[in-house]
């Protein structure tokens, strides 16, 4: 049906009337999406059973990536390109007088996921499926995806996401594949055939539902698969309606909302649900197609990796654990000689809010097995580290999975898995010489690092196409399946022709992107200014704030002078806090301060601009990556892990302005000094720093003028603010004396600015930096990633 533009065009006219049983006039964009995503879908269906059937029978080992968040944005362009058959389509349609990019516009981004991590699973899937290897995913099918952000008055709104209201074209829903799961309850234990044996009493049963999204290689027959679980209610049900109303409303917001608050109780159960429901109906089904496919379970390990993606699916080791034993009769030893063995584990940050921990009185009366697992777990290995460290208590409380009350989710991982890798080289190196020391010298063969990466085949084949075509033109297209061959692009990088057509792109880029900015902030924005853009979830660590209270200096120093030799610049950002996060959201809500103030004054002729864009998610993304000139990656150093916003950037031509801290590192070792904007302190030194109990930032308060100025305007109203609105900021730089060292890098981050400034002015090597940039970016594609992952962890190898 998509062999040719005009067979497609039929089977589509037929395909659309058919279904909606309505005249081709009378249509929709909606209506024309649902048919062309069933087409595709249908399309790749004979090459999803042959890839299931490829792992059925060439006996090779298979890896299931467990992840809280699978960020995927949309799929329909995507999968086009990765079919191959994007310009059939595209054409086709434009004969009927249809507009693809309307019709792709219909389609709800499945943001079903925060943000790095998320989007990391998502690029890891389609690495994956393209590199031929067998790998699927396993995720929540959550009702609601991340929150959609309004600003209203400056102020971040949180609305309900709806991504499932018009269905979901792309999913198939199984339910003969659905397995139980059961909660709270108590455990009996018995003794048969001289064995103890445990049996779950009065649990209660929530049912998970697979619905599997077929996972599409970039110009290959292989289909995995992205397995999303839906909690539904048992047939099992209570008997009185009161209950049933209650088991009903509970069961089904385990797959309600991503990231239910959990600062209480209730929240903290409704998460750990969540978790072990992800992780239960998970192993069920891996053990069953195993189980389908080979007799003896004590081999599982040699054909089966179980991934998990941060702390949050680490119950899964407990849970291979439960039914090895109790399901497959097998004992401790052997069952754990298998576990660990099979579960590998990334861990994503160091920030200790993000390293779980979950109190016994919770935990224990909702997954009452499971403890007794982990408590045996801790015991055992207690007793090790009481053997290699004899008298040492300090040291075994420390490394505990089970302390004072707590379970702590990163320790089960490093005990029970075989593989523990960091994302960045400076970030695996925090975990082994600090943040997880004791656990690298106890288990050093367990450490290993993979830095992250980006799919190229979003970031830069489907998001920016004219840059696409251009690399093509100059260097052909083998860089499309070996983007480390982009390198070939630094032979060009004087070459006059080339500098012109990438400055013509970038161009185009960013007028599309002051379209969409005039469109929903109503700000004219500048395509010849510097875009300088800030795009990730908002936190203190990735410091935003550095970056608005720069801005405001910029601003004092225009007022002043309006004449001053400043090149036109445009700050955008874009931005979720999470909901309980006050103090993200009056970050949020200064930006959009200082953007009302600045944007409506004249006396600075158009000289600055500040935007921030509403609801980012992967679809605006794509839009805004390759508008940038610059990319602000400005985190304290030795806090973000990797970063792979970075990595887009980089691979659309904007020029980092960033600190030394996660991949940026990496970036700049490749591009070299030259190409790239470094300031700040490096991790070494902040981590010195905050051994010292930190520095004084009052002393740059009262020290630097520039400084003075501006953390004053957020105390006496000169952004027009109520009274009070910003004390948060203020009190966290000088009552609490600044934990993410912003005044303290605040000097440094100016001056590199100015170099910014400069640099821009001399647009031929700008143009020669943007392209070395392009050039080494193919070392972040997450093939290169997975490859090693591949290799190095699951030891699994492609299907054919
Ligand atoms: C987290 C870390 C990032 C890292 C990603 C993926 O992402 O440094 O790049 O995980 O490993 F913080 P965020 O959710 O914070 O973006």
């Amino acid at each position: 049906m998509f062999s040719n533009k005009e067979s497609f065009k039929r089977y589509f006219l037929q395909r659309l009337e058919m279904t909606y049983g309505k005249t081709f006039e009378d249509t929709t964009s909606s209506d024309h999406f649902q048919t062309l995503g069933h087409m595709i879908r249908e399309y790749v269906s004979s090459n999803w059973i042959q890839t299931n059937e490829q792992s059925r029978n060439n006996n090779g080992k298979q890896v299931y990536y467990l992840s809280i968040e699978f960020l995927l944005g949309r799929l329909l362009h995507n999968n086009l390109i990765n079919l191959g058959i994007d310009q059939v389509v595209i054409e086709g349609l434009k004969d009927l007088g249809i507009d693809f990019f309307e019709v792709e516009d219909m389609e709800h981004d499945a943001g079903l996921g925060n943000g790095g991590l998320g989007r990391l699973a998502a690029c890891f899937l389609d690495s994956l499926a393209t590199l031929d290897l067998p790998g699927h995913g396993c995720g929540i099918r959550y009702k609601h995806g991340l929150f959609e952000q309004r600003i209203v008055d400056g102020y971040q709104l949180e609305l309900p996401e709806q991504w499932l209201k018009q269905g979901q074209v792309w999913e198939v829903r199984k339910e003969d594949l659905a397995v139980d799961i059961y909660f709270w309850g108590n455990i009996d234990m018995y003794e048969k055939n001289g064995k103890l044996q445990f049996r779950h009493l009065n649990a209660e049963t929530v049912t998970a539902v697979p619905h599997d999204v077929p996972v599409i290689g970039y110009h290959t027959t292989t289909v995995n698969t992205l397995r999303l679980w839906n909690a539904e209610p048992s047939s099992l049900i209570a008997k009185d309606v009161k209950d049933i109303m209650r088991y009903k409303r509970e069961t089904e917001s385990i797959s309600g909302f991503l990231y239910p608050d959990d600062s209480n109780d209730e929240g903290k159960i409704l998460r750990l649900k969540q978790q072990y429901f992800l992780v239960s109906a998970s192993l069920q089904s891996i053990i069953r197609n195993y189980k389908q496919q080979y007799k003896n379970i004590s081999e599982m390990h040699h054909y089966i990796s179980i991934h998990v993606n941060d702390t949050h699916p680490v119950l899964a080791i407990p849970e291979l654990m439960r039914i090895l034993m109790d399901e497959e009769g097998l004992g401790w030893d052997e069952a754990w000689e298998i576990t660990t063995n099979t579960i590998s584990y990334t861990n994503h940050t160091t920030l200790s809010e993000a390293l779980e921990q979950w109190p016994i009185y919770i935990f224990q009366p909702l997954l009452p097995r499971i403890y007794m697992i982990i408590d045996e777990i801790n015991e055992r290995f207690c007793m090790k580290l009481w053997k290699k460290y004899p008298g040492d208590f300090l040291k075994i409380e420390k490394m505990a999975i089970i302390a004072h009350g707590m379970i702590k989710m990163a320790h089960l991982a490093l005990v029970g898995s075989y593989s523990v890798n960091g994302v960045a080289e400076i970030h695996t190196e925090i975990l082994k010489k600090r943040e997880m020391a004791d656990f690298y010298a106890f288990y050093p063969e367990k450490f290993n690092n993979k830095t992250n990466g980006i799919t190229h085949r979003r970031w830069l084949i489907k998001a920016n196409p004219k840059l696409t075509n251009l690399i093509s033109n100059i260097i052909g297209d083998k860089w499309v399946n070996q983007p480390e061959s982009l390198r070939e692009l630094l032979n060009y990088q004087e070459d006059a022709s080339l500098q012109e057509n990438l400055a013509a792109i970038k161009q185009s880029n960013k007028e599309r992107l002051a379209k969409i900015i005039k469109e929903k902030n109503g700000i004219l924005v500048d395509p010849s200014s510097i875009f300088d853009v800030q795009v990730k979830r908002l936190h203190a660590y990735k410091r935003q704030l550095l970056n608005i209270l720069h801005i405001m200096s910029l601003y004092n120093k225009l007022r002043e002078d309006p004449s001053i030799d400043m090149e036109p610049r445009t700050f955008i950002f874009g931005a979720k806090a999470s909901p309980g996060y006050y103090y993200a959201k009056k970050i949020i809500k200064l930006i959009n301060t200082v953007a009302h103030k600045v944007n409506n004054d004249k006396r600075i002729q158009n000289k600055l601009k500040v935007v921030f864009i509403e609801n980012y998610r992967v679809s605006l993304a794509e839009h805004i990556f390759p508008a940038a000139d610059v990319s602000e990656q400005i985190s304290t150093a030795s806090k973000e892990a990797s970063g792979t916003g970075n990595m887009k950037f980089m691979m659309n031509g904007a020029l980092t302005l960033g600190t030394m801290d996660g991949a940026n590192i990496e970036m700049h070792e490749l591009v070299g000094d030259d190409n790239i904007f470094i300031f700040g302190m490096n991790a070494d030194q902040v981590l010195e720093l905050y051994q010292n109990g930190g520095y004084s930032s009052r002393e740059y308060f009262y020290h630097d003028d520039r400084i003075h100025e501006v953390v004053n305007q957020l105390k006496n109203g000169f952004y027009d603010h109520p009274v009070g609105e910003f004390d948060p900021i203020f009190d966290s730089l000088l009552i609490e004396n600044d934990q993410f060292f912003v005044l303290k890098d605040f000097n440094s981050y100016a001056s590199i600015h100015e170099k910014v400034n400069q640099a821009f002015k001399n647009k031929q090597d700008w143009l020669r930096k943007s392209i070395v940039n392009i050039a080494m970016s193919g070392h972040f594609s997450s093939d290169r990633t997975i490859k090693e992952y591949a290799e190095d962890i699951w030891r699994i190898k492609p299907y054919i």
